[in-house]
């Protein structure tokens, strides 16, 4: 849950396997193959990179989230799903996918404690900052509505998303993130593994700082 990479093969521009394996060689925790936006690979071709990325995560020991597509989760046997609010009821999400993880993305307090009683094992709280990774992503919010769901007693863990870099991941985590979400700040790195290796640093340091 620290380090939190999703990509698609929109968010590439070189070759999104090579992308994934530096950001692994970085010390990336999840990933999350999110196809996703203008230009999205479908069909046969969206199958056969997420089965591409899949054994690339497999091969490290890395958990293989599928964003939205349940059923290509269940095809790939994937080790979870993540889910939006537009994505139907996470319970049935979660009768479907039996004991594999849940994801659930929130932006208020009453989605979070709707994804707890849903059975979600994370939460996305987002967009934290302003992102370009989302054509319809909401507003900003800042690293205050963790620290307010943390204080109504949301207990699960919540990765922060949305505009994360190295440099405000201290924010997020003071807040009461476990982690943090990424695409663009390893994706459209000069270096992945240079920028994967800085965000985990960043969020070591920074738990170490909140005695957590
Ligand atoms: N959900 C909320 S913000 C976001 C998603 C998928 C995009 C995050 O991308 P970036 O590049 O890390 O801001
Ligand atoms: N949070 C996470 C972890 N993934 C997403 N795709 C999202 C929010 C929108
Ligand atoms: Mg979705």
């Amino acid at each position: 849950m620290e380090v939190y990479f999703i990509m698609g093969s929109v968010n590439c521009a070189k070759p999104p396997a090579e992308i994934l394996a530096e950001a692994i060689a970085g010390g990336i925790t999840l990933f999350q193959f999110r196809e996703k936006g203008s230009g999205a690979l479908v069909g046969e071709q969206k199958y056969e990179l997420a089965k591409q990325l899949q054994h690339i995560c497999q091969e490290h020991g890395i958990p293989f989230i599928v964003n939205d597509d349940v059923e290509l989760a269940l095809a790939l046997d994937a080790d979870g799903v993540h889910i939006g609010q537009e994505d139907g009821d996470a319970r049935i999400v979660r009768e479907k996918i039996g004991d594999k993880i849940l994801g659930v993305s929130a932006h208020n307090l009453q989605e979070a404690l709707a994804a707890v009683a849903a059975g979600a094992d994370y939460i996305g709280v987002g967009p934290i900052y302003p992102t370009k990774s989302k054509e319809d992503a909401k507003k900003a919010q800042g690293p205050g509505i963790i620290r307010l769901l943390r204080r109504h007693g949301i207990a699960i863990p919540l990765v922060a998303i949305g505009g994360i870099t190295a440099g405000n991941v201290g924010e997020v985590i003071a807040a009461g993130a476990d982690g943090v979400s990424v695409i663009s700040a390893i994706a459209s790195a000069p270096s992945p593994a240079v920028a994967a290796r800085q965000l985990a640093q960043a969020v070591h340091l920074s738990k170490k700082g909140a005695q957590k």
